[in-house]
């Protein structure tokens, strides 16, 4: 399996996190992804190749122009104000407010902001510039004939919608991988999502369509992050009705039970009869993940693998979320490995 990753994940580099009332150090770091392409090579998984440029259009059939302006100048406006700390949110477009942009940098963070923890620093832009090109490039090798590849993407993304940031995520990867697919020929594409956390944003950019089926397994909102999305009952509307699955599930859900839900989605990923299953593949299931709180183990994620690859569809791993930072590179690769192990490199 090919993977595709860029050094440039490093110009995320945030110095803060809001965390518990705290300013810490940000658990989406660059180690992260530096423990991941470490295993990736420790283990032989395959070839490792950088990102070609396909440019802002395919991040622009996502996201909306404003908040792509937003995102390029935050940090330099931010400074320019005077302000002394990374950019984050004082500010929310709260119940019955008003939703008009605002002029003033600390406001457009507000305005453009679904959560406080993640701080805007310098080289956030450019990182996930980068992110969002290694996701595309992956996607251009699946249309190239590729049954599967790893984009070993950083800063992740399911939590960004089409103009909002927050979650340690500012563009969404895997929906500009999927909007890729469907502008280069795909009928009809899944994303199922594996990492604990709700995929909020994914699920919003595709909620009122039929052609992109968004399947999440995650820890149950009322108890967790992202808290105002995820619920069993959002299955999508107009059009998309019935193409949102959500599969909530309670804290210390062990494996055997994640694994039920993985085949009743994989169930209704089959029926979807998608031309690329896009996987965004986060690894904060792990049961010493310290923001999270399933209970799977490592050679878990070996298991899971394995039942991905059974669908037989075109796979593309997404890198999402994983904090456990010394095992996340373990855990991605047991997946791609457990796939392997199915269906061939
Ligand atoms: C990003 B991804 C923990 C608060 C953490 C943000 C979580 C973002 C997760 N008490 N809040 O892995 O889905
Ligand atoms: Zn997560």
């Amino acid at each position: 399996m090919e993977t595709i990753f860029t050094e440039k994940h490093r110009l995320r580099d945030a110095k803060t996190e809001l965390f518990g009332g705290e300013l810490v150090s940000p658990h989406e770091r660059p180690s992260r992804a530096e423990y991941v392409i470490q295993r990736v090579r420790d283990v032989a998984l395959g070839p490792v190749s950088v990102p070609a440029d396909f440019g802002l259009d395919p991040i622009l059939a996502i996201h909306k122009p404003d908040f792509v302006s937003f995102l390029q100048t935050a940090w330099e406006r931010w400074q320019d104000a005077g302000f002394k700390g990374e950019a984050m949110p004082t500010t929310w477009v709260g119940r019955r407010m008003s939703d008009k942009r605002p002029n003033f940098i600390e406001g457009q963070v507000g305005y453009y902001a679904l959560a406080g923890e993640t701080s805007i620093s310098g080289g956030t832009w450019e990182a996930a510039y980068a992110s969002a090109q290694v996701a595309l490039t992956g996607a251009d090798r699946i249309n190239k004939g590729a049954q599967t590849v790893f984009s070993l993407c950083r800063p992740p993304g399911h939590h960004a919608t089409s103009d909002m940031y927050g979650g340690y995520c500012f563009l969404n990867n895997a929906a500009i991988a999927a909007q890729f697919y469907r502008d280069t020929g795909a009928k009809r594409v899944a994303i199922l999502d594996v990492d604990f956390h709700h995929g909020n944003g994914t699920q919003d950019i595709f909620y009122d369509r039929d052609d992109v089926l968004f399947v999440s397994l995650h820890g149950d909102p009322l108890e967790t992050f992202p808290y105002q999305l995820g619920h069993a009952d959002e299955q999508g509307s107009g059009a998309g009705e019935g193409f949102n699955v959500n599969y909530p599930m309670p804290p210390d859900t062990p494996f055997a039970v994640w694994r039920q839900a993985l085949a009743k989605g994989l169930e209704r990923i089959a029926a979807h009869a998608p031309d690329v299953l896009v996987i965004s593949l986060g690894v904060d299931t792990f049961e010493n993940d310290p923001i999270s709180f399933f209970k799977l183990k490592s050679d878990d994620f070996t298991t899971m693998g394995a039942d991905i690859a059974r669908a037989g569809l075109p796979t593309h791993f997404i890198m999402e979320g994983g904090y456990d930072v010394e095992e996340i590179g373990v855990n991605a690769v047991n997946v791609l490995q457990g796939f392997i192990a199915e269906r061939g490199a």
